[in-house]
C-alpha cells in the first residue's frame, strides 16, 4: 500500500515538472511559463530559444519563426 501511495506522489511530482500540472502556458511545451496575465517579455524570464507553439499569448515570438526570445 505504501508503494502505490509513493508512486501517486512521484508520478504527481513528474507531471508538476513537465508542466502538465499547475499554471505552465501550453504554447511554450519545453518550458514552464506562467499563463498570461500578466503579460511578460523575454527580460522577465530567463529562457532563452524555446519552442513557441499556438497563440503565444506573451508574444515571445516577434518574428513567428516558432523560436521564443532567441539570443
Ligand atoms: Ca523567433
Amino acid at each position: 500500500m505504501i508503494r502505490v501511495v509513493l508512486l501517486v506522489l512521484i508520478m504527481g511530482a513528474v507531471l508538476a515538472g513537465c508542466g502538465v500540472l499547475g499554471n505552465c502556458d501550453g504554447s511554450y511545451p519545453d518550458v514552464c511559463i506562467p499563463k498570461a496575465p500578466p503579460d511578460l517579455d523575454c527580460d522577465d524570464i530567463t529562457h532563452r530559444n524555446f519552442r513557441v507553439e499556438g497563440s503565444d499569448p506573451h508574444r515571445f515570438d516577434g518574428d513567428a519563426d516558432g523560436i521564443g526570445c532567441e539570443s
